[in-house]
């Protein structure tokens, strides 16, 4: 399998995330999205994903896009350890948490949307900053109320076991951090990511472990 991927992407790391948990050995093909490569939209990617966004994972025949479907087709292939519960109800739970990270939160927070906002919208940096800080703090605030209680152990998004939810949380907050929000008023999601990121498959898919990170 070759995944195309940036290490800071957020998207990329969630599927990072997944393979190590399953210990599938991939070949990482490093897509660097930073002007002025934005190797994103040259034509030889674009011709892998029509959107211009990483990750895509390309597993034979298979040329697969978008970090949830790529997870999921994961999952269903190689189910151990399985990454969704077993009850219809208890699945509709960790994808509800999972969609909050990736269809209300992280698309509003994206490169090209904050690049947008920049030119030609011309706001400033401080005001971008704002709306990044501002969409963030809303949807992490309501992940916290419901991970009250969806947590089984106060270490886990939900239940006890390590969940679809948990590959999306960690990449958020990294991304959070890494634009300088304040996480104080989120003591459970940080007590969840300060576990999960002690093991192996999170550590080890953390941006500054891959080898582009010293670049
Ligand atoms: N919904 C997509 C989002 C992918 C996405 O937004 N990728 C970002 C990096 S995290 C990207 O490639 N951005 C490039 C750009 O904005 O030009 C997924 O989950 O795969």
């Amino acid at each position: 399998m070759k995944l195309y991927g940036y290490f800071r992407s957020s998207a990329s790391y969630r599927v990072r995330i997944a393979l190590a948990l399953k210990g599938l050995a991939y070949e990482s093909v490093p897509v660097d999205l930073r002007a002025p490569a934005s190797a994103q939209r040259t034509p030889e990617f674009l011709a892998l994903n029509p959107e211009g966004l990483v990750p895509v994972l390309v597993d034979g025949a298979h040329v697969l896009r978008q970090s949830l479907a790529i997870i999921e087709y994961l999952d269903e292939v190689h189910p151990s350890p399985p990454l969704l519960p077993d009850t219809p109800a208890a699945r509709a739970q960790v994808r509800a948490l999972t969609l909050a990270i990736a269809c209300d939160i992280h698309p509003l927070n994206n490169l090209r949307v904050l690049n947008y906002l920049r030119a030609p919208l011309g706001h400033a940096d401080a005001e971008v900053d704002a709306w990044y800080a501002h969409w963030i703090e809303r949807g992490l605030r309501a992940l916290e109320e419901e991970v009250g209680a969806t947590s089984g152990d106060g270490l886990h998004m939900f239940g006890s076991t390590v969940s679809l939810a948990d590959v999306f949380i960690v990449p958020q907050l990294y991304n959070a951090r890494r634009l300088k929000c304040d996480l104080t008023s989120f003591p459970r999601l940080r007590a969840i990511d300060a576990h999960l990121t002690t093991l192996a498959a999170f550590a080890g898919a953390a941006p500054e472990r891959q080898p582009e990170a010293g670049l």
